[in-house]
């Protein structure tokens, strides 16, 4: 079965917006308190992260997940995570700063809060402006979901002909 991506980020960051680019979907950017399962990703709330409290919810929520995207909004760049918070989690985590057609002179900022939270480069820097970015993110975590459940399918294919070619032996 094909795995979500996990998107974490503060109230406003830009998590449903992404969410929405990895689904190919419209979904209304609606704030809400639920956690909502798209195609191929789950989008937390932003009070999941700015309450240490309900820490316990993503880790919960996040042993379904592929990878988890720990956002950080270049035009908002204040502190959200403590500091190692990326460690708390077994599956791989994707760094993401968002809206980069905000605030340039923050670029570095933002680059050294990711540091600081833990999650290791490269970090993806995307924009809703920016198809490029998008397209490569985007390929990354689903992309090769994608080519691997094509090799299994081919596999299956292959394993069918082998079947089908013995039994008319
Ligand atoms: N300028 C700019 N605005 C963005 C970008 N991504 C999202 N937004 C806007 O930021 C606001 C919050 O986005 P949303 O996805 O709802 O954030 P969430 O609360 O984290 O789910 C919306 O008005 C979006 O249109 C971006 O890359 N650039
Ligand atoms: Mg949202």
């Amino acid at each position: 079965m094909k795995k979500r991506v996990m998107i974490v980020g503060a109230t406003q960051s830009g998590k449903s917006t992404l969410a929405n680019v990895l689904n190919d979907a419209t979904r209304p950017l609606k704030k809400t308190q639920d956690v909502i399962y798209g195609k191929n990703t789950i989008d937390t709330p932003g009070s999941y992260i700015e309450n240490t409290s309900m820490y316990k919810y993503l880790i919960a929520t996040a042993q379904t997940a592929s990878h988890v995207l720990i956002l950080v909004d270049q035009s908002r760049p204040t502190e959200v995570y403590p500091p190692g918070f990326a460690k708390i989690f077994t599956c791989p985590v994707v760094g993401v700063i968002t809206k980069t057609d905000l605030a340039p002179q923050n670029a570095n900022l933002v680059s050294k809060q990711l540091k600081r939270i833990g999650v290791l480069e490269p970090y993806f820097r995307i924009s809703l402006k920016d198809n490029i970015d998008l397209a490569v993110l985007k390929n990354y975590l689903i992309g090769k979901q994608d080519s691997l459940e094509k090799i299994e399918i081919l596999h299956i294919d292959n394993d069918l002909h082998l079947a089908s070619g013995n039994k008319s032996v």
